[in-house]
């Protein structure tokens, strides 16, 4: 090589180095930037340049993956010393062992030394404009009294309550002492509950439930209206105690796998079960998800409209939020209080960044017209959520393009009380949003279909049985007192797989759509109730003998109720008057959600021989596929299906 002299081939090849280290350092450079920016904790991770490389490597190093982001995300008093010890055909789920915390700490007090001024909570009360707020330092924990009202770790206490500060202190006060909530010897209520301008009587139906419940030793009552009630000898007024103490509490070291708390979920065999979950793993998942699902960035006013009372409220409405240090909204009221516009209204007063909802709410809301979302500003919107049930491609798109202005991706969350958080969802960041799909699986998340011989199906575009082939740390751990249960229902239908219950079709492009429960579960207003559950109480009813429940396809709400009753002999002319009888037995038993939209009379149920009702027979009826009623073979008696068709057709 001709170099013309020394000085200039040492620039040249310095010159040339540097070229090289800077593309190298470019690239590296890049690679880093990228990769600390999506999850800083995944730097080093083998392989990962973006974030699906990431969620590869987080189903295929999923030990590596889970450890990283629970020693970033995660506050600790004792370092764990075990990722994970699974074993999902065993009912064996155990994650972080060896390791203390404390989920209150967790979601508070180190919040409150970083940033003390941010707004931890906003109280969107029912009547719009009256929103209160709260920082992590503020004065809003009852930690003290509850303490006082029971001391022992492992208690557990029953929050009935609408969404309000006090709800999610309770529930913090419950982590902090180290009390699982729900069940127990302790409830803690409000004296009233306000809802789209009607009260609701709370603290009666907790006196009527705690007649019935010896092992309730107190009730805390906290005022939510100015209306006084009566306080029986069990009743302590909870502001009252709250004066009388300290409200600093030192919090209790958890171990990973206490129990956190329990939420009660519909079976189809009619007893709902307690979903038991853990601390760390609940925390870590309901945190991480609530990040990435909805690309929440710190300073962003995250807006979950759930009642807190269900899943989709303690992992997104609390948990989650506060673990990340976010601005959580705490909605009282309804999507057409005072108006349809009420939505908009208040994401446009408290600058909402991140709205989650349910289809039901979208789909009413759809119906009022688009007046009632453009008069408001919503350019603060950046990521629009759903969850509960499917959301249809029309619902989809007037969300996307109304609510959103086009310019705001939606995603479809699938997930379960049971999942802890959400499991397959589009991410915000993706290339492609497929209206009314799911999509794609979360971070350490392997989701699997089965064939009806309980084979995995490779193959795309398929349909089958959804399940997870992983274990994750958000999952549930147990049934309340019935670890057989947990195992037959979730664990034994497809061994060494998580059995989701729900059905689901894989497009070819391997994207997921959930097509709904496997089981006799239906889903009214985003609400889960098994038929089974209604026909218990309808049958209660003396003048009943059977029942049938059916879901049906409902424009509004997702699935409506369908009820076929057989009348005792004697009650046969009582028709007229049951069924107001049948919808406030339901009503006071259950919800009013769960009333029956329809009730048919009929003179008897079709059965197979063995006995059992054929509900995908009445089912086919409701939905007038009466060429696709099926193998009728095992049928007791036909003309029962031919009397149920005919007073189908007289009462719809
Ligand atoms: C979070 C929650 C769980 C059941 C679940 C499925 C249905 C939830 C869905 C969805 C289609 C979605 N579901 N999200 N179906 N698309 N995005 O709803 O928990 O009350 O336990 O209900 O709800 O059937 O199995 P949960």
């Amino acid at each position: 090589m001709w170099l013309p002299c020394r000085c200039t081939s040492k620039t040249i090849v310095t010159s040339y180095a540097r070229r090289v280290f800077k593309s190298y350092f470019c690239v590296f450079g890049r690679w880093k930037c990228d990769v600390a920016a999506l999850m800083p904790e995944a730097v080093g991770f083998e392989g990962v340049k973006d974030c699906s490389s990431l969620q590869e490597f987080s189903v295929s190093n999923s030990a590596s993956f889970w450890a990283a982001a629970a020693r970033h995300r995660l506050s600790w008093i004792k370092p764990f010393h075990t990722v994970q010890d699974c074993d999902l055909s065993l009912g064996r789920i155990k994650w972080f062992e060896g390791g203390q915390l404390n989920v209150s700490v967790n979601c508070l007090d180190r919040h409150v030394d970083t940033c003390p001024e941010r707004v931890a909570l906003i109280w969107e009360r029912d009547e719009p404009g009256s929103e209160i707020k709260a920082a992590p330092g503020d004065d809003m924990s009852p930690r003290k009294p509850v303490e006082t009202a029971w001391r022992e770790k492992g208690d557990c206490v029953t929050i009935y309550m609408p969404p309000c500060p006090l709800a999610v202190a309770s529930m913090l006060a419950c982590a902090r002492i180290g009390a699982a909530h729900n069940v127990s010897s302790t409830v803690i209520t409000v004296n009233q509950g306000v809802r789209a301008g009607k009260v609701t009587e709370l603290k009666r139906t907790v006196d009527a439930a705690v007649k019935d419940c010896p092992s309730v030793q107190q009730v805390l009552v906290a005022m939510r209206t100015e209306n006084p009630v009566t306080m029986t000898a069990k009743d302590m007024d909870m502001e009252e105690e709250m004066l009388k103490e300290d409200v600093v509490c030192e919090p209790e070291a958890m171990d990973s796998e206490d129990v956190l708390f329990l939420l009660y979920t519909s079976g189809s065999t009619g007893k709902p079960k307690g979903v038991v979950h853990t601390q760390a793993g609940y925390l870590l998942y309901a945190a991480l998800t609530h990040r990435y699902v909805f690309s929440y960035q710190d300073g962003d006013v995250f807006g979950c409209v759930a009642d807190i009372g269900w899943i989709t409220g303690h992992s997104y409405s609390v948990y989650g939020p506060l673990a990340n240090g976010g601005t959580t909204v705490l909605f009282e009221s309804t999507p057409i209080y005072p108006d349809p516009g009420r939505y908009w209204e208040m994401v446009q007063r408290l600058k909402i960044n991140q709205f989650y909802g349910a289809p039901t709410a979208i789909r009413l809301l759809l119906k009022y017209g688009d007046q009632w979302v453009q008069k408001y500003d919503r350019s603060t919107l950046k990521t629009l959520g759903s969850v509960g049930e499917p959301i249809n491609t029309e619902a989809w798109e007037w969300y996307h393009r109304v609510v959103g202005d086009g310019r705001c991706p939606v995603v479809d969350t699938w997930w379960q009380t049971e999942t802890g958080g959400i499991c397959i969802t589009p991410r915000p960041s993706d290339p492609e949003i497929v209206p009314g799909m799911a999509m794609r699986p979360f971070f350490g998340i392997k989701p699997v279909l089965m064939d009806t011989e309980g084979k995995v199906v490779t193959s795309n575009p398929a349909s089958g049985a959804l399940c997870l082939a992983q274990p994750w740390p958000g999952m549930a751990r147990t049934i309340h007192n019935n670890h057989e249960r947990f195992i037959e229902t979730y664990c034994q239908p497809h061994p060494g797989y998580f059995f989701t219950g729900d059905g689901a079709y894989r497009s070819k492009e391997g994207y997921y759509q959930i097509t709904g429960r496997l089981d006799d579960v239906i889903n009214v207003s985003g609400h889960r109730i098994g038929t089974a559950e209604i026909e218990d109480v309808v049958n209660q009813c003396s003048a009943v003998a059977e029942s049938a429940v059916i879901g049906y396809s409902h424009d509004i709400k997702g699935q409506g109720v369908y009820t076929f009753v057989v009348l005792k002999k004697d009650a046969d002319d009582q028709e007229a008057d049951l069924s107001q009888q049948l919808n406030n037995m339901v009503s006071k038993n259950i919800a009013k959600y769960a009333c029956p939209d329809f009730i048919q009379f009929v003179q008897r149920l079709p059965k197979t021989r063995s006995g059992k009702i054929m509900r995908r027979v009445l089912r086919k009826v409701v939905e007038r596929d009466l060429d696709g009623l099926g193998d009728l073979s095992t049928l007791d008696d036909p003309a029962a299906v031919q009397e149920i068709i005919q007073g189908h057709r007289k009462l719809c």
